[in-house]
C-alpha cells in the first residue's frame, strides 16, 4: 500500500528539481538506468564479505554485480588489475575516507590535508569530524591568490612529517598538481591519499589530469560529476612503495576496514548502480559532457567577471566557481537564500581567510555538473550569470526572476 504523504513529498522534490537551476557542484542528476538500479531487489539481499567469500548463502548473482561494478570501475579510469585494486563497497565518501585511515594508520599518527576553510573537506583531517578527533591533524591551505602554494605544502609536509598526506578539495577550481603532491609525499615517506569526489567525472573523461600514476590510494564519491548513485570507491595502488616500507598489503588492509573494520554488508542495490554509472562514463558521450561542465564552468567565470563578481583564483579549470561577496553588501547565507527565491539553488561557502563564520560565510560556491547534465551550455550559461547578476547586485525581485528560471528549465526537461 502506498503512503500517499511520502508520494506527495516525493513529487513536490521532483517538481523543485524541474523548476530550478542547480548550481551545487557536488550534486548530478543520474539517468533513468541508476535510478532502476538503485530501485531494484537487490536492496532485498545481505552479502557480507566479497565476492565468493560471503557470509550468507545466495549471492551468486550479487558476485557478479560487485565484480562488474570493479571490473568497470577499473576500465573508466584505465587502470590494469594487476596494478590497482578497487573496493566499490563505501557507502559514502566519508566512509570511503574514514576507511583508508583505519588500514594505515594508528590512532594518534599523523594526516595532513587541506584545511576545510580552504575548501578542503571535512574528512581531511578538520578538528570536529573523526579525522581531527583519533588523529594528529596538520591543515594546509591556499594563497592569497587562491591558488595551493606547493612550496609551503612540501615545507610543512618535511617540518611535520605526516603519514598520509591528502590531496583534494570540495571547493577548489584550479587543476590539483597530483605529480608535486607525490613528489612531497616520497620526501616524506607519507602515503599519497587522493580524495577525487568532486573532479571523478573529469578525471574519467580526461578533462583533469589523473591521480593514478602518483597516488597510493584514491577515494571518490560516485555521485558528483561522475554522475551516479550516492556512494564511494577505493582504489588501492598495488605497486604502492611506502606501503611495502610498512610491510602492508595495502590492499587487503583496505578491504578489512571497510568489512569488518567499518561497515557491515554492502547496499547491493547502489552497487549496481555505480557499475551502471561506470558504464555509462565509460562512453564517448561521457567525454563530450565532462568537456561540456568544464566550458561551462569557465563561461560561467568570465561572465561572473564581467559583472564585476570577484572570483577565488579569478576562475576555473574544472566544474566549480567560487564568488568572494565581501566587498559586496550581501553575505553568502544573503545571496545563497536571494538566489533560491529566484530558483538558483547554489551553496554558501566559506572563502580563503574569510572573516566572517562558515554558517554565514562570504562566499558562495557554484557549480555546473546539473546543468550541464540537463543539456544547458553556453548560451544559457551566460543567462544564468545574468540573472544571478540581477539578483545579487541589481537586486532585482526574486520573484520576478523566477519566471525566467521556470522558462529555461522548462526548455531542459528532466
Ligand atoms: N558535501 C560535499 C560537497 O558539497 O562538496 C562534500 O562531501
Amino acid at each position: 500500500m502506498k503512503d500517499k504523504i511520502l508520494e506527495n513529498l516525493i513529487e513536490k522534490e521532483v517538481k523543485r528539481q524541474k523548476e530550478t537551476i542547480n548550481l551545487i557542484a557536488s550534486e548530478n542528476f543520474v539517468s533513468k538506468d541508476v535510478l532502476e538500479a538503485l530501485g531494484s531487489v537487490l536492496t532485498n539481499k545481505y552479502s557480507e564479505g566479497y565476492p565468493e567469500k560471503r557470509y550468507y548463502a545466495g549471492n551468486e548473482i550479487i558476485d557478479q554485480i560487485e565484480m562488474l561494478a570493479q571490473e568497470r570501475a577499473l576500465k573508466a579510469f584505465k587502470l590494469k588489475a594487476k596494478n590497482w585494486s578497487v573496493n566499490v563497497q563505501p557507502y559514502s565518501g566519508s566512509p570511503a575516507n574514514m576507511a583508508v585511515y583505519y588500514a594505515l594508520l594508528k590512532p594518534g599518527e599523523k594526516i595532513m590535508g587541506m584545511g576545510l576553510p580552504f575548501g578542503g573537506h571535512l574528512t581531511h583531517g578538520w578538528k570536529v569530524n573523526f579525522s581531527g578527533r583519533f588523529y594528529k591533524t596538520i591543515q594546509y591551505g591556499v594563497q592569497k591568490n587562491g591558488y595551493l602554494d606547493y612550496g609551503e605544502i612540501r615545507k610543512l609536509a618535511k617540518k611535520e612529517r605526516p603519514k598520509i598526506i591528502v590531496a583534494g578539495a570540495t571547493a577548489y577550481s584550479r587543476i590539483i598538481d597530483f605529480k608535486k603532491f607525490s613528489a612531497i609525499a616520497k620526501e616524506v615517506n607519507a602515503y599519497l591519499m587522493v580524495d577525487m569526489a568532486h573532479i571523478a567525472g573529469l578525471v574519467a573523461a580526461g578533462v583533469h589530469p589523473s591521480p593514478f600514476p602518483y597516488a597510493d590510494v584514491v577515494t571518490t564519491t560516485t555521485h558528483k560529476t561522475l554522475r551516479g548513485p550516492r556512494g564511494a570507491m577505493i582504489f588501492s595502488n598495488r605497486e604502492s612503495r611506502i606501503a611495502k616500507h610498512y610491510k602492508i598489503d595495502i590492499t587487503s588492509a583496505i578491504d578489512k576496514a571497510v568489512f569488518p573494520g567499518l561497515q557491515g554488508g554492502p547496499h547491493n542495490n547502489q552497487t549496481a548502480a555505480i557499475a551502471q554509472c561506470l558504464f555509462e562514463a565509460s562512453q564517448p558521450s561521457f567525454k563530450k559532457y565532462a568537456e561540456q561542465i568544464v566550458k561551462n564552468a569557465k563561461t560561467l567565470a568570465k561572465k561572473l567577471r564581467e559583472y564585476d563578481f570577484q572570483l577565488i583564483s579569478d576562475g576555473t579549470d574544472n566544474h566549480l566557481i567560487l564568488i568572494n561577496l565581501a566587498d559586496l553588501d550581501v553575505s553568502g547565507r544573503q545571496a545563497q537564500s536571494q538566489l533560491e527565491k529566484a530558483g538558483i539553488v547554489v551553496n554558501k561557502n566559506t572563502v580563503p581567510y574569510d572573516n566572517r563564520s562558515p554558517f554565514d560565510p562570504s562566499g558562495i560556491r557554484l557549480g555546473t555538473p546539473v546543468i550541464t547534465s540537463r543539456g544547458m551550455k553556453e548560451k544559457e550559461v551566460e543567462k544564468i550569470a545574468e540573472l544571478i547578476y540581477r539578483v545579487l547586485i541589481k537586486k532585482e525581485n526574486p520573484t520576478i526572476i523566477n519566471r525566467e528560471v521556470k522558462k529555461i528549465c522548462n526548455k531542459f526537461p528532466i
